[in-house]
């Protein structure tokens, strides 16, 4: 079993898959922490987790014109910097999705999404001390690999466009520690790069080796996985080539509290509405409307400060609202929608957006409640 090495986890997490792990914690709990703890953050392995010993542990790096490497406590001796980010798979939501019509992946529920403070050297740092100015390299990408492999010897790896480096390269953090701690094992430990606003996928764990290239990550999750496509585009007409890989993720939001299902007192008038919101690339939430009778009339959540700049929100937005009740029903539906800085809102349903993999779903997300039944 390749898994036999893989780390105890938290009873509080709940499996969607066991071998790999991948699990995620009650959404109620979600929100009741800005950062979420590190034992509750979600998990999202495509394969066992290495065991790393740090006094073994050199990141590797292929710069323009040298190949060189850091040795663990070289990366700990270098100035440390910190950068708040919200890690979401572009699978989450996938249940409702499956709902519409099958799809192949995992059933995520709203909560593959948790929130951290990742520390460490940042990536400009890195490159500068090897002299290396990332606004004068000469490439396309810059190129992350893990050092989980996969039965043939081929690592888990990822890759983001250079532009995107070159924005973030004071916030793309070289991690040794989330939220103040070493890093868990099934999070990276004991290096991964945190790259905020950019999908989970991306922020690749068990940081092995970085290098430039012309050309996108050759790995399996860059070229033929987290891609989006028409919903008319079956697995006899797909093109993996001709889609654009996931970077940055549309604005969402889920309702946490109270969870699908819920039977409210019978006398209740209100009720109170929890939930994330969240959009790539830094863009900070605006607003979030909240509706107790199925998005006909719509209520302002109050949204709580992340403690980030509209344009630099690497964080999410958690909110909360008191919404009356219809009185005239005895069941009613709850529906969340975010709205970030560029104006960019969710779809009401997830038909228009459906696709093949079950990503990117980030229609009006619905939690349906009844009273005294
Ligand atoms: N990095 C490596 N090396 N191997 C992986 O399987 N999974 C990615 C990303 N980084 C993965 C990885 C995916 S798809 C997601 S959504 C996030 O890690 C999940 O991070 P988490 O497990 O810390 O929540
Ligand atoms: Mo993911």
């Amino acid at each position: 079993d390749p898994y036999r090495l893989d780390p105890v986890r938290s009873p509080l997490l709940i499996p969607c898959c066991e071998k790999p792990f991948n699990a995620e914690p009650p959404a109620e709990i979600l929100t009741d922490i800005f950062y979420t703890p590190n034992h509750a953050f979600f998990v999202r392995n495509h394969l066992p987790v290495p065991c790393v010993k740090t006094e073994k542990y050199a990141l590797q790096l292929e710069l323009p014109g040298q190949k060189t490497c850091l040795k663990y406590e070289e990366l700990r001796k270098m100035p440390k910097k910190s950068v708040t980010a919200t890690t979401m798979c572009a699978g989450n939501r996938r249940n409702e999705m499956i709902k519409v019509k099958p799809v192949k992946g995992l059933n995520w529920k709203a909560a593959a999404i948790s929130n951290a403070k990742w520390s460490g050297p940042s990536l400009d740092d890195v490159l500068k001390k090897f002299k290396v100015d990332i606004d004068k390299v000469n490439s396309n990408y810059i190129v992350f690999e893990g050092m989980d492999k996969q039965p043939d010897g081929s690592p888990y790896g990822a890759s983001i466009p250079i532009e995107i480096a070159r924005s973030l390269k004071d916030v793309i953090i070289i991690a040794y520690e989330m939220n103040g701690a070493i890093i868990p094992r099934d999070h990276g430990y004991p290096v991964r790069v945190m790259i905020p606003g950019v999908v989970g996928a991306r922020q690749v764990k068990w940081l092995n080796r970085i290098y430039f290239s012309s050309e996108e990550s050759t790995s399996h999750w860059q070229r033929n996985d987290y891609k989006g496509f028409n919903p008319s585009v079956d697995w006899d007409n797909v093109n993996f080539d001709k889609s654009v890989s996931i970077t940055e993720l549309p604005v969402t939001s889920a309702i946490c509290e109270p969870v699908e299902g819920t039977d409210l007192e019978k006398d209740s008038e209100t009720v109170t509405v929890k939930g994330y919101a969240y959009s790539g690339g830094g863009r900070g939430i605006i607003r979030v409307d909240v509706s107790a009778d199925g998005g006909k009339t719509w209520t302002e959540a109050n949204l709580k400060p992340n403690g980030q700049t509209p344009y630099t929100s690497y964080a999410w937005t958690l909110w909360e609202v008191d919404l009356s009740l219809p009185q005239d029903a005895d069941e009613t539906t709850l529906v969340a929608k975010a709205v970030d800085i560029s104006y960019n809102v969710q779809p009401d349903s997830v038909e228009g957006i459906w696709n093949l993999r079950g990503v990117l779903n980030n229609a009006w997300h619905k939690v349906n409640v009844t009273r005294g039944k």
